[in-house]
């Protein structure tokens, strides 16, 4: 079953570097049995409708067809090299580009890329009981493709650190191998990829809130002065798009639902759906998560990364200043008790100015679901973004107690009404006892409306998802 090397569909010229293949092949059958042991469970054989990218050109990175999940092909690419790539920021910035690692840079470099590539497997980890209870056939193939393209980004940075880092990128990729989700003596790197999954609720604010980090991040590595890097990371954006429409649009067929059943005057909880105060509770605890994974709001290594010409902005070249030498900061941050005013230099500060960019796309996505409700009939109600200082784990604020207003509280407050903002264990008891599998095509169910389309203009009732001997 495993595909020969030459096979992998790569525009790395992979079979021009006799050691570099060797040592990829010594760890694709890992892979394989990563996938086979923590990937989707009950599916492995199935047939499922799949996009895969073949090659970069715009015909290439999108054909579908029927694939057994072990069967996909996870390729290696990078987009293509355009000309002679400056640096765009930092210290550097102005001097070409590097097509290999600076020494002085291969710690922070390498730190990067396995704390971006640990995200990768610890969702497909995350995800891999969801299939059991999926809601229809077509998500079901949502969360397949989600998960075999979190395969794929996992190989693209693994073929980074085994065509840059040696034998220290070698033992980075075993160990990406070894790391699992919400294990306690080898989790995964960061917080949100050792949070539970279980229901779709969850999957659904987790493609919206989490891969959302996920965009901004690839963006700000995208800016990367190590082209390889920029070029790997530009490419995985474009599946990223996918994952944040199936989080973006589930959420809101959450919502439509859940509305609907109001407008007509019914009790959400009666009809198997997810009343609005559980949805709220949901986005709050996945916005609030995913808040943390920009890092803390002062950081030196932020500005060391960005000093480097590492990890840049969201859309760099839109920026007016590129060395960030001169301008600063404003941010509120607690500190004894009382919110205060902190001005700090811009570049120590440029995990909040992503945050930034992310909070302002959380809530357009938020005011689309508002809309929804409305045009479904419920009026005077509505989803909110809670404050980011909110239950925050990492950075100033995890040092003090906030409303989801932003208010500083008292932490015997915020333990008194935490039920209220986040999820509670009846909400975990009650969302779970909802799931229940919908195999049947062109059906969904109770607690969610049907999608407004199909995929790659296929019907909704479209078999997305064939068992293993049709
Ligand atoms: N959890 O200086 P600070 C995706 C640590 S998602 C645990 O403020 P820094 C995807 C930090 O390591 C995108 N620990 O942080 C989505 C540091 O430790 P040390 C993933 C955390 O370094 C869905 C200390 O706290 N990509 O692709 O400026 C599905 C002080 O931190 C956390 C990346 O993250 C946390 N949340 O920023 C599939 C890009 N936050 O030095 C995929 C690469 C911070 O004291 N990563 N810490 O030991 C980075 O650029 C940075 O590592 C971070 C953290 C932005 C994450
Ligand atoms: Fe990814
Ligand atoms: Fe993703």
């Amino acid at each position: 079953m495993a595909q020969s090397l030459e096979s992998i569909p790569n525009n790395v010229d992979l079979s021009s570097d006799r050691r570099l293949q060797r040592a990829l092949e010594q760890w694709q059958p890992n892979f394989l049995s990563w996938w086979r042991e923590v990937g989707p469970e009950g599916f492995q054989a199935h047939q499922i409708y799949l996009r895969t990218a073949v090659s970069v050109e715009p015909d290439g990175w999108a054909t579908f067809d029927y694939v057994r999940m072990p069967e996909y092909r996870w390729g290696i690419f990078l987009a293509p090299r355009s000309g002679e790539r400056k640096i765009g920021f930092g210290d550097n910035f102005g001097e070409p580009a590097w097509d290999d690692v600076p020494g002085e840079h291969r710690n922070a470099l390498r730190r990067i890329i396995v704390t971006q590539a640990d995200t990768e497997p610890a969702s497909v980890e995350q995800q891999r009981l969801l299939g059991k209870v999926a809601p229809s056939l077509y998500d079901l193939r949502n969360i397949f493709q989600v998960n075999v393209e979190e395969g794929r980004h996992l190989w693209a940075m693994v073929y980074l650190l085994h065509r840059h880092f040696g034998r220290d990128g070698r033992e980075e990729a075993e160990e990406l191998l070894a790391r699992r989700s919400g294990s306690s003596d080898k989790p995964r790197i960061l917080n949100a990829f050792n949070e539970p999954i279980d229901d779709w609720l969850s999957f659904f604010m987790f493609a919206m809130f989490t891969d959302r980090d996920g965009k901004y991040q690839l963006s700000a590595l995208a800016e990367s002065g190590f082209d390889p890097l920029a070029r790997t990371t530009r490419f995985m954006l474009t599946e990223e798009a996918h994952h944040l429409f199936v989080g973006e649009m589930g959420v809101d067929r959450v919502v439509q639902r859940t509305a609907e059943l109001m407008a007509q005057g019914k009790e959400p909880r009666k009809e198997g759906a997810v009343p609005l105060d559980v949805i709220q509770r949901y986005l709050n605890q996945w916005f609030t998560l995913s808040l943390d994974l920009f890092g803390g709001e002062v950081s030196s290594n932020a500005a060391d990364f960005f000093a480097a010409g590492l990890k840049g902005r969201f859309r760099e070249d839109d920026q007016p200043e590129h060395k960030a030498l001169s301008a600063s900061y404003r941010l509120e941050v607690p500190e004894n008790g009382a919110l205060i005013e902190q001005e700090v230099p811009l570049r120590n500060a440029m995990n909040e100015v992503l945050r930034d960019e992310y909070v302002k796309d959380c809530q357009r996505a938020v005011d689309r679901w508002n809309k929804t409700l409305l045009r479904s009939g419920v009026s005077g109600l509505s989803l909110r973004l809670p404050s980011r200082r909110f239950h925050r784990g990492v950075g100033p604020c995890a040092t003090a107690t906030f409303d989801p207003e932003g208010r500083l509280i008292s932490e015997a407050e915020y333990e008194a009404r935490k039920g209220g903002w986040l999820i509670s264990e009846a909400d975990r008891a009650y969302v779970q006892a909802l799931m229940h599998p919908v195999y049947q095509r062109g059906k969904v169910a109770s607690w969610i409306a049907p999608p407004a389309k199909g995929i790659n203009g296929m019907p909704v009732e479209f078999e997305y998802v064939k068992p293993p001997d049709a």
